[in-house]
């Protein structure tokens, strides 16, 4: 069995991963509300995907005989002020997830938990590359500004 805090802290990072999947189906709506279908696919597949962290994160609390706690799940906030604005929040949110797995691997450190600190480097792999991702995104659309037409394009590119 991991120590007390670990298991909060994993419950705590449990409720961030469902919280990234419900702010990202927001923004995906958001942007298929206007038309750019790629983007919001792009971006209900990475709520999917924070999902299945949320998951992984819970069947490890149960593999070491912990307690999950699901929290309240609050409302996703973002401010809309287009497509790179969004890309922007993402952006910060990531390196925010980033630092929240960084205190998981640090405290298993602390506590000597073998164990979790193996199981958390899948995470903080994860992180590098999604940041990655994410950036790659922004520098393109940078890159173009405002030109609608290299937007569509890298709509229909993003599209999965
Ligand atoms: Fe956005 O990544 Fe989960 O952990």
């Amino acid at each position: 069995m991991i120590s007390e805090k670990i298991n909060e802290i994993i419950n705590e990072q449990i409720n961030k991963e469902f919280y990234s999947g419900y702010l990202y189906l927001s923004m995906s709506a958001r942007l298929k509300s206007i038309g750019l279908f790629g983007f919001a696919s792009w971006l209900k597949n990475q709520a999917k995907e924070e999902v299945e962290h949320g998951l992984k994160l819970l069947d490890y609390l149960l593999d070491r005989n912990s307690f999950v706690t699901l929290k309240q799940i609050k409302m996703p906030e973002f401010e809309f002020n287009g497509v790179i604005s969004v890309f922007n929040e993402i952006y910060e949110h990531e390196k925010c997830i980033t630092s929240s797995v960084m205190e998981i691997a640090k405290l298993a450190e602390d506590e000597c938990d073998r164990t979790t600190l193996s199981f958390i480097d899948w995470f903080i792999n994860e992180q590098i590359e999604e940041e990655q991702q994410v950036k790659n995104i922004i520098k393109r659309l940078e890159l173009f500004g405002e030109d609608k037409a290299s937007l569509l394009l890298m709509d229909k590119e993003l599209a999965v």
